[in-house]
């Protein structure tokens, strides 16, 4: 679970579920999925990533990495979308996401899903399909230097503002982390049905995300063939159809 303390102290007084999401934004689906899957009722805060609305300083005051998502229960704020999930299925353990034969697994899944983010995700997003609309101007880039004071996300923004683009070296790094997560995804998916073992849970709610963004921005899934089988039985699910697609039907042409 990671809490944090903001600058605004006003959420304090939010009671009930509160998210602060975007319609893009992989680690947003996640929580969404994750809310649909508990049935539980959230208010909704959009941000809309392409019109860069979380460069803002009041954002900035709720979550100060100006990352979405960020949850507030009962006033609460929670952030970093893989501990929010778990939080999540802790909190509410009905129906169970994280069953106890596979929790090692599935949390391994998902501190892979956090750390393999800024490292491969991101940039892969960011380079590809969706850069047109992900690009920050030069403006763009000052405003966020002068509200970001995380070292890792200054030097990743950097990457791709103005006339700057990630390197060849980046996207080969990326895809290579990917590639390998997803050649073990179709080893366990060899064995079981979800990635979380006989039963859906917080491992695929981590990485269909993941895939169903890697895949609008171009990646190339043909190689994984019990993935494709896993991702069509997830599309069933309400919880994909309202986590997902009912926010963002295509992620390259949103
Ligand atoms: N580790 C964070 C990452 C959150 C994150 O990077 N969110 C993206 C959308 S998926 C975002 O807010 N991007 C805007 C930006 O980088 O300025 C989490 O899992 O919640």
């Amino acid at each position: 679970m990671v809490v944090i303390t903001p600058k605004d102290k006003s959420v304090a007084a939010l009671s009930g579920i509160h998210l602060y999401h975007g319609d893009i934004s992989n680690c947003s689906m996640r929580v969404r999925m994750t809310l649909e899957e508990k049935g539980l009722d959230w208010e909704s805060h959009h941000i809309d990533l392409k019109k860069k609305e979380n460069l803002d300083e009041g954002y900035f005051a709720i979550n100060p990495n100006g990352l979405v998502p960020t949850m507030i229960h009962e006033g609460v704020v929670h952030i970093e979308s893989n501990e929010i999930i778990a939080y999540l299925d802790e909190a509410y353990p009905e129906p169970p996401l994280r069953p106890a034969a596979h929790a090692d697994a599935i949390d391994t899944w998902l501190a892979r899903a956090a750390d393999l983010h800024v490292k491969a995700v991101k940039p892969y997003v960011y380079a590809t399909k969706m850069a047109p609309k992900l690009h920050k101007t030069a403006e763009e880039q000052e405003l966020y230097d002068s509200l970001q004071t995380n070292e890792e996300l200054i030097e990743f923004h950097a990457k791709h503002a103005g006339d700057s683009q990630f390197s060849a070296d980046d996207i080969r790094t990326a895809v290579e982390l990917l590639d390998a997560a997803f050649s073990d995804a179709e080893e366990v998916l060899n064995t079981y049905d979800w990635l979380s073992g006989e039963k859906f849970g917080l491992a695929d709610i981590s990485w269909l995300p993941i895939h169903f963004v890697l895949v609008g921005s171009g990646y190339d899934f043909d190689r994984f063939p019990k993935v494709m089988g896993w991702i069509e039985a997830a599309r069933q699910r309400r919880s994909f159809q309202k986590g997902i697609l009912e926010w963002c039907q295509d992620f390259a042409d949103v």
